[in-house]
């Protein structure tokens, strides 16, 4: 029998997580999802970098399933055996069928099981498994909708593979299925309609509605209650997804979403509260050096300035080493994603930068992919001038300092005017030449295919931020993902993000948002939103959360206007921060990172599946009823290097004396520092209550 208790106390304050064993061995775990080995978004993110975790606590007895698709196959699998002869036995089932079944260990850390299955082979079925599911639940699927019918063979395939797996089994063995969003969500309806004995538990990282309606400009939050769903959703013709969403919502024995803000919204849009809010972590790596993380922005950074000298050839008249690096990243949903308060802030930053005669200078990257036909010209000619220029140097620099050796042979110091000749000097004013341009760095760096329409391009318009000279806030607009192999700026996205100043992610909709977690445990600060389930989750979790680099522009609350001019503020007082803040506040960022380690997220996963089991089985699993994951209560405290308030309050930056400031500059990393101060004197909450591995608990493991 399981049970599960819980203690509210530890010596870091954060609530610890007792456990009886877990029959582990007389279960198997099954997660669904359409990004399984197939990355779309999130989903993907939150399973991969999930896996390690769950094939810790469950070894061999866990699986993930998703859809087939050679490329990822052949790139991404190991194939091989089932380990379990029930599974390879309902695998032959559908084979034997004519539909493609595929097993193998997925390379991933963790390297976790996955069954694949081919939506093509199985297509052929479509019309009657469209009968199938307008007779469970009568829902119907319109031919057009080529993405809710794909999602149906899945779905079908799935079921067909549980029943099979379950006929086998018959009680020697429980299955918990854990399926994920909507594309799933066939699976499940088809499964509890055909009364297959397993525990089910069903997530939804956004509500299909919710992100259609926002993405429209309502005033979703304020109206929650007030929409006709099944209007709204007819009018956007999706209704039969939303309908396919909700039958999952209700079917599951457990519910659960990412964050406290999409339970509400999932509340109002699919009727169901959830369960278990289970947030989203990283599969958090920490360096044995202990700065290495800023080591490496360093020279992530370095790497950004050499692409910025030259896509700004001719015009760079700003001082590189005061010039900060801001961006936001993410798929192209211009206001859900916040760029449009983004770039109305960027232009009211502009204006109070060059009121105050500031000497800082901001390039914002946008990396949202958009449609494009290839590197625009000016681009890449900006990257081949620069490189044309660093040649020339390197060959003066040659020339210079043979003379000035072999003259130092002689026992002479050189003239230094005479040391290179007219033909050196000819040609580096050519190369000089070259660097004449008569048109202004372009804001894009691809030749885009809606240009006229671009919603980021005509906002640019509007602010008529150009990156002219007077300009004291630049723009990048990079419509593809970033890759290590690109001409332009050959670096992936975490050298990128490492490199930069500051993340700003102002998010109308967002239910979780990786973007800011990953600045977080890479040591970057960001902007986020209380609409955000990271900012609600951040702005729980810790005390001041400015002082730490997660600012958190309230989006909820507030107009669109007084939001701009938050998000204004925070990039103001950002800006001027001098280095070592910047350096400290690093380090601060860095220190949250465990609060978003799936080693100790983990656990709402395991309480949603202990929850459904207990649901399903009630005969064989117990559970307090009243047991609820250990969170509450817990809040890293304001760094201890803060003043206290009203200042503090005020500016929420690292504090420190005037002399630090005058010899700012070039100040390396110090140990003794007020960052390393602070680092002592937090403990870090979770290596004390780390959620449980799949192993015998030694006495006192995990504390009281
Ligand atoms: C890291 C490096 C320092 C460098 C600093 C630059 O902390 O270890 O050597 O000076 O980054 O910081 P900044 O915020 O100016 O990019
Ligand atoms: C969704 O992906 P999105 O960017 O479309 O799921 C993600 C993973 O749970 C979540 O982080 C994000 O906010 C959602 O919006």
């Amino acid at each position: 029998p399981l049970s599960r208790s819980l203690s509210m106390s530890s010596l870091s304050g954060l609530p610890l997580w007792e456990e009886d064993d877990l029959p582990v061995e007389n279960l198997l775990l099954f997660e669904v999802a359409w990004e399984v080995t197939n990355k779309v978004g999130g989903i993907y993110t939150v399973i991969q970098t999930k896996a390690k975790i769950t094939v810790d606590e469950w070894g061999e007895n866990f699986f993930m399933m998703g859809p087939y698709y050679e490329h990822n196959f052949k790139t991404q699998v190991e194939q091989c055996d089932p380990p379990i002869a029930a599974i390879k036995v309902a695998m032959d089932s559908l084979i034997n069928s004519g539909c493609q079944v595929y097993f193998g260990r997925w390379l991933i850390e963790g390297s976790p099981y996955v069954i694949l299955f081919d939506i093509g082979s199985a297509a052929w079925n479509l019309d009657r498994w469209k009968g199938d599911l307008w007779d469970a639940c009568s829902i119907g699927l319109p031919y057009h909708d080529r993405e809710a019918n794909d999602s149906l063979i899945l779905g079908s395939l799935i079921a067909w593979f549980f029943k099979e797996l379950t006929d086998q089994l018959r009680d020697e063995r429980n299955i918990i299925a854990h399926f994920h969003e909507w594309q799933a969500g066939a699976g499940l309806v088809l499964s509890r309609s055909r009364k297959l004995p397993m525990a089910t538990v069903f997530t939804t990282h956004a509500t299909l509605l919710g992100r259609y309606l926002c993405a429209g400009n309502v005033d979703f939050y304020n109206n929650l209650d007030k929409f006709n769903l099944d209007k709204e959703a007819g009018e956007r013709q999706i209704y039969h997804r939303c309908c396919l969403e909700r039958a999952a919502v209700h079917c599951a024995h457990v519910f659960t979403t990412v964050s406290q803000i999409t339970a509400v919204e999932a509340n109002h849009m699919l009727h169901r509260n959830p369960d278990v809010v289970t947030p989203n972590g990283l599969n958090v790596k920490k360096f044995s050096a202990m700065h290495e993380f800023q080591n490496l922005h360093s020279t992530n950074k370095t790497q950004i300035q050499e692409f910025v000298r030259g896509h700004f050839y001719g015009h760079l008249d700003f001082n590189l080493e005061k010039t900060l690096f801001f961006f936001i990243a993410g798929r192209y949903e211009f206001s859900n994603k916040g760029a449009d308060i983004f770039l109305e802030s960027l232009s009211r930053l502009n204006y109070l930068l060059r009121v105050h005669k500031s000497d800082v200078t901001v390039v914002a990257f946008f990396i949202m992919p958009a449609k494009t036909n290839n590197f625009n010209v000016e681009t890449l000619k900006g990257q081949a001038v620069r490189k044309q220029l660093w040649d020339t140097a390197q060959f003066a620099k040659e020339k210079f300092g043979k003379r000035l050796y072999e003259a130092l042979l002689r026992g002479e110091i050189p003239d230094m005017n005479k040391i290179l000749d007219r033909d050196d000097f000819t040609i580096m004013k050519r190369a000089i030449f070259a660097t004449q341009r008569h048109t202004l760095p372009p804001v894009t760096t691809h030749n885009m295919l809606d240009d006229s329409t671009d919603q980021i391009l005509a906002n640019v318009r509007r602010i008529g931020l150009f990156n002219s000279r007077n300009d004291r806030v630049k723009i990048i607009f990079h419509p593809e993902f970033l890759s290590s192999t690109s001409p332009l700026l050959p670096m992936d996205y975490e050298e990128f993000v490492r490199g930069c100043h500051l993340g700003v992610f102002p998010s109308y909709y967002e239910p979780w948002g990786y973007t800011p977690g990953e600045c977080t445990v890479m040591g970057i600060p960001s902007v986020t939103t209380n609409l955000s389930g990271f900012g609600c989750f951040m702005e729980e979790h810790v005390s001041d959360p400015a002082a730490y680099g997660i600012y958190i522009v309230d989006r909820r609350f507030r107009s669109a206007d007084e939001s701009c001019n938050q998000l204004t503020k925070f990039l103001f007082s950002f800006c001027q921060q001098s280095r070592r803040q910047r350096i400290i506040q690093r380090n601060r960022t860095e220190r949250l990172s465990d609060l978003l380690d799936w080693r100790y997220l983990g656990r709402f996963y395991m309480h949603a599946r202990h929850l459904a089991l207990s649901r399903s089985f009630p005969d064989k699993f117990k559970m307090d009823p009243t047991a609820t994951p250990p969170t509450e209560g817990f809040r890293y405290p304001r760094p201890p290097s803060v003043p206290p308030s009203p200042s503090a309050s005020l500016h929420s930056t690292p504090h420190h004396s005037d002399e630090e400031d005058e010899e700012e500059d070039e100040e390396p990393y110090d140990e003794d520092d007020e960052a390393e101060r602070d680092r002592q004197n937090i403990k870090v909450p979770f290596t004390l209550a780390p959620v449980p591995r799949r192993k015998k608990k030694q006495p006192g493991e995990y504390g009281n």
